[in-house]
């Protein structure tokens, strides 16, 4: 059997999940999502990728057209449709379906869908050698144009960030703010380590507040390790004792390589390791059950 998907309302065979080309979140990335995962039935943080998905579609004005925790049981009861105990979930709202103008008036009830699938990891020795990266010509949105804090659906700037890491034969970009100053990458936060400190970009430079980058502050804490929220140019970076990108797919990934420049011994650092053992064991231990 095929897998089932929510989708306004009701539960589906994903084959026939449609929706219609005259959806606002098709014709102009009018919508909101999160990637969410679960670890051995347990949903990683829920609470937070929902608040932050009620904060990125207050920040759009679009409402959502369910409580959060009538939310939550939908998210659970796909999970169980699917009896899936390792996933990874997909929520989408998109402001639903209006006409061909912009206006967003004329939609009047939002789309919302929640697929969930096993979960695809990355090759594992993205973990054990760490990932080469280069830094994207295509500068990140600045946050008065459109604020990467909102997880929109118009994720073009971060998919032509991809493009040019996909062009440069690497699997991720760092991407810069119109000043030049070192953001995150297309689908992940930054953080490099220097004098056994972390130090990840400020938000006002215009990146996602990642929930695994908050894990990873909280778990680096644990440990004795500060953080530290700094504006950081290219050359930090490439002069960091170790770097990694936090992510809710990736987990923790080590960098070991920008541009071509070695980062540290150019292998993934002691820290890094630290705390992605430490996140994996954390994962399946900080959610919501079912
Ligand atoms: N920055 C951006 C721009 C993101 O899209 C993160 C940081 C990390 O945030 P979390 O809360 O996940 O720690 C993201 C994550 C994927 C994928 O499949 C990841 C994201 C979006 C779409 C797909 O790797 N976002």
């Amino acid at each position: 059997m095929g897998l089932k998907v929510f989708l306004n309302g009701e539960f589906i065979d994903e084959e026939n999940a449609t929706v219609s080309i005259l959806d606002h979140g098709l014709l102009y990335g009018d919508g909101v999502f999160e990637g969410i995962r679960a670890y051995g039935k347990v949903v990683f943080r829920l609470k937070q990728h929902l608040d932050r998905l009620y904060e990125s579609a207050e920040a759009i004005r679009l409402e959502i057209p369910m409580d959060k925790e009538t939310f939550q049981g939908k998210i659970i009861e796909t999970l169980k449709i699917n009896d899936l105990k390792d996933a990874y979930i997909r929520v989408v709202v998109t402001r639903g379906v209006g006409d061909l103008g912009l206006d967003p008036r004329k939609c009047k009830k939002a789309t919302v869908f929640i697929i969930t699938d096993k979960i695809k990891l990355y090759p594992n020795e993205f973990y054990e050698n760490g990932l080469p990266i280069v830094i994207s010509k295509t500068r990140r949105n600045h946050p008065r144009t459109l604020n990467p804090k909102i997880k929109s659906l118009n994720y073009l700037n971060n998919i032509l960030g991809k493009i040019d890491a996909i062009d440069a034969g690497v699997e991720e970009a760092l991407m810069l703010s119109i000043n030049g100053e070192v953001v995150e990458c297309t689908g992940d936060n930054i953080f490099v380590i220097k004098n056994g400190e972390l130090c990840t970009p400020p938000y006002e430079v215009g990146s996602l507040e990642g929930i695994t980058q908050k894990a990873v502050i909280e778990l680096a804490k644990k440990r004795g390790i500060k953080t530290l929220y700094k504006n950081m140019m290219p050359e930090d970076v490439c002069n960091a004792d170790e770097c990694f990108l936090t992510g809710t797919a990736a987990e923790i990934i080590p960098v070991v390589d920008i541009d071509g420049r070695k980062i540290g011994e150019g292998t993934p650092g002691k820290i890094t390791k630290q705390l992605l053992a430490d996140f994996r064991e954390l994962a399946g231990a900080d959610g919501v059950e079912y």
